[in-house]
């Protein structure tokens, strides 16, 4: 087949405003070409966002030409391939209507050969104002269907088939982008086209049979090769049927492992019919969910190659909120920055987009198991006979283009929809209308991704306590996934993760204010102040400044400046969510997934993410890197002692060499136990107690640190007993050594310092970052960036006692 790339020479016009006649890249959006023609200013710098809105209430159009040989123009079968146009559009070619879209998740092919000439043709899609679609197709419902205007700045997003942040959402933006996101193709073929292939693995014991399903229009006995690995196999298509079917066996082959639990062999899959071809990069795995009844509930575990597995990680937002920027090298970084942090799972979150290619063949590559959201989030949605057949095109199409994504290990409905019914008044008068909508979708939701997909469990939302339960998963821990949000939203202390014991938590998160670096980029000086009108602006919670502020108080003294407080929201956030993953990891395997909100964010942001705008990692990240360490240390408190455990998510043994010392606040060693551990695989044990009455008299003397060495990272815990405010902690001197040849930076203190963090305005980051520092224990870390001097120049180290 041969492709031709329609990337050149795209203009962006509107109607609405004639003068303007741009370049735009495609894949690109609006927003980023008029931000490269100097037509609005940075929407993500001071409150610009405000000053930007008037392009999306307007019509816009993309246009380009093309041309076409006779040769080509001879080909049987000229297609025009489109996918993520965004979102109500009319595509003209040669200024005849050619099709209409109202789906961002659609992956259209248009047989364009009655519209086509040689020489040079003529395509334009015509974009209609979102704001003003949606609320056109809320008119036309049957009854209201409320809409999440606690995130949306815009209403009625949820009669609409696009990504539904773009209307902005507590962390984001909003821009009401639009554009075509995926690379303009025209496929041209003679004869027959090779439509699509389904890979499925049948396991039996260590064997597996592959089940080769691959989609054609062919109409002759041509023979279609298949070659996997270096087995080849040819099959020749029966007659009148558009569907061939190969099967390959392989003894013992090579497994796909989530991260941390083993490699990531992939195998290459080609299937060619004459100068037609589809390569796909296969992992080899076999996939289950157990959610049997046991005494805790039910499980909620992902077995894979038959060995329960401990999903750590976080939800994903997209990359960025103007779709120009999501590049390969962005989700490559992001993805590696995630699996750096000993992830193994990412949940996609329902209110962003199926992802690009890029992202599950990264995943593939990585070890990261994706959870899968359906594009649904915390809104109701119609069930309306046209709305439905949409979402089941649209799933049909995305679910056949990832099923062979070894990384995917779940179909989930939506986010939030359930207990979404009890958000809106028009829901709670009348519950019973809106879970039978509700059920008319998710139903329809669930047959297609069956009915394309029988590998994978269908979960029909995050959380949810499994099929058919309508009540409150936010607060179950007994069975299914859990959305945990009493700390954050309803004010709860830290302790409160340490009160339930979730099978499966889906999403909890703490937010934390950017670094002095990143506000940098997007608050002038002036303006450098937690209640500035910019700084409030890029804060989209309502009480979010409030709440940070708040909990300070509850465990900090309060930060002497504006600096301080950035650095202190950090640390905040970090021991937050460490405070959950350590109890939970504790208590694994009754937990068996931990996914905190937030990896990312799509702009420069006050949010819950452990990875800035800029790529910058905030204080959790490099606590995550600990905390969900395959061999990990965790203090946990029972009713009469202070455990130690070592807890090992791993297929096999392991033996672990760690000390532990109780040091006073002054750094005198009161204590020290160099300990020998050996542990099987997934397995979780007490390795050291402490009785809480001894504990008691000590936590106002010092503190307990464990540190250790796993997969060649040296690892550490600190325990102290007591809010950070009240104890005596001593006000340390750090200092710092450069090596710019080896890139190495060394910290030593005269007193225990906690939560040292290193910060610069350059770009990259640090081997490690916010670890409690010892006397006569120097630390020596490597910067990880081409910056060297400028990260030498602008290098800022925080302590806790330097704070106030
Ligand atoms: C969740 C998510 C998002 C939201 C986050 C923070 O429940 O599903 O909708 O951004 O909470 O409020």
């Amino acid at each position: 087949m041969t492709r031709l790339n329609l990337s050149q020479n795209w203009r962006l016009t509107s109607p609405d405003y004639p003068e303007i006649d741009v370049a735009c890249q495609i894949p690109g959006d609006n927003h980023s070409a008029l931000l490269n023609a100097g037509l609005i200013p940075d929407p993500y710098s001071k409150c610009n966002e405000q000053d930007v809105q008037w392009v999306g209430q307007a019509d816009w159009q993309l246009s380009t030409e093309f041309e076409l040989s006779d040769e080509q123009l001879n080909h049987d079968f000229i297609e025009l391939a489109l996918s993520r146009v965004d979102t109500v559009a009319k595509v003209y070619l040669n200024d005849q209507l050619l099709a209409s879209c109202d789906n961002m998740f659609r992956l259209w092919r248009f047989n364009i050969k009655p519209y086509v000439k040689a020489g040079s043709n003529k395509l334009r899609v015509y974009f209609h104002r979102a704001d003003v679609a949606a609320k056109q197709r809320a008119d036309t419902l049957p009854f209201v269907v409320p809409s999440s205007m606690s995130n949306n700045q815009i209403p009625y997003m949820n009669s609409l088939r696009k990504s539904q942040c773009h209307a902005g959402w507590d962390w984001g933006i909003c821009l009401m982008v639009s554009g075509i996101y995926d690379p303009v193709q025209i496929k041209l073929a003679n004869q027959a086209r090779l439509l699509s292939t389904q890979v499925e693995q049948h396991w039996q014991g260590q064997a597996v049979e592959l089940v080769i399903t691959i989609k054609h229009d062919l109409d002759c006995l041509q023979p279609i090769h298949l070659s996997f690995d270096d087995q080849h196999v040819e099959v020749i298509p029966e007659l009148d049927s558009q569907t061939s079917v190969a099967s390959i066996h392989l003894d013992n082959p090579k497994l796909w492992w989530p991260a941390g639990y083993g490699e990531q062999p992939l195998y290459t899959l080609q299937v060619s019919l004459a100068e037609l071809r589809i390569e796909k990069k296969i992992g080899l795995r076999s996939l289950a969910l157990e959610t049997q009844k046991d005494q805790h509930g039910a499980a909620m575990t992902f077995i894979v190659n038959g060995c329960p597995i401990t999903a750590k990680g976080a939800n994903w937002i997209p990359l960025d909120a103007m779709p120009s920027r999501h590049t390969a090298e962005r989700y490559r970084q992001l993805l590696t920055d995630a699996k750096a942090a000993n992830m193994n799972m990412l949940r996609v979150w329902g209110g962003g987009q199926y992802e690009a290619d890029e992202f599950y063949q990264l995943c593939d590559e990585l070890g990261l198991m994706v959870w899968q959201d359906m594009m649904f989030a915390c809104s109701l949605y119609p069930s309306t006979g046209d709305f439905v057949a949409n979402v089941q095109l649209e799933l049909a199409d995305q679910i056949q283009r990832l099923r062979d994504h070894s990384c995917i290990v779940l179909w989930c409905g939506d986010n939030e929809v359930i207990g979404a019914i009890n958000w809106y008044p028009e829901s709670k008068a009348n519950r019973e209308r809106y879970v039978v909508n509700y059920d008319r979708l998710n139903r329809a939701i669930q047959q297609v991704a069956e009915q394309h997909d029988a590998s994978r469990v269908f979960w029909p939302s995050s959380p949810c306590n499994g099929a058919l339960y309508y009540g409150d998963a936010w607060h179950d821990d007994s069975q299914g996934d859990m959305h945990f949000w009493d700390v954050w939203h309803s004010g709860k202390s830290f302790a409160a993760y340490q009160k339930i014991k979730p099978r499966f938590c889906s999403e909890f998160g703490y937010q934390s204010w950017p670094s002095l670096a990143e506000v940098k980029t997007f608050v002038e000086p002036e303006d450098w102040n937690v209640t500035s009108p910019t700084f409030e602006n890029h804060q989209k919670n309502p009480s979010g400044n409030s709440i940070i502020t708040e909990m300070f108080t509850r465990l900090f003294r309060f930060p002497a400046s504006f600096e301080q407080m950035l650095y202190l929201s950090q640390v905040q956030q970090a021991l937050a969510i460490k405070t959950a993953c350590d109890f939970w990891r504790a208590n694994s395997p009754q937990c068996r997934g931990m996914l905190y909100w937030q990896l990312n964010d799509n702009w420069p942001v006050s949010s819950w993410s452990s990875i800035e705008y800029s790529g910058r990692w905030k204080q959790l990240h490099y606590h995550a890197k600990r905390f969900f360490a395959p061999q990990y240390l965790s203090f946990v408190e029972s009713d009469k002692a202070l455990e130690l455990r070592l807890i090992n998510d791993s297929v096999s043994a392991s033996l672990l060499d760690c000390q532990l010392q109780f040091v006073s606040w002054q750094g005198d060693l009161g204590f020290s136990r160099a300990l020998e551990l050996n542990i099987a695989a997934d397995a979780n044990d007490v390795v050291w107690t402490m009785p809480l009455a001894e504990l008691e008299k000590q936590c106002t003397q010092g503190f307990y640190i464990v540190q250790w060495r796993s997969n060649g990272d040296e690892l550490q815990n600190t325990w102290v007993g007591e809010a950070y405010k009240s104890l005596a902690i001593a006000k340390a001197e750090v200092s710092v050594q450069l090596d710019e040849a080896n890139q190495r930076i060394t910290l030593s203190t005269n007193k225990p310092a906690f939560f040292v963090h290193l910060e610069s305005d350059a770009s990259g980051r640090f081997s490690d970052s916010s670890f409690t520092l010892l006397p006569q224990q120097p630390i020596s870390l490597n910067y990880m960036g081409d910056e060297f001097e400028r990260m030498a120049a602008s290098l800022r180290v925080y302590h806790l006692a330097d704070s106030y």
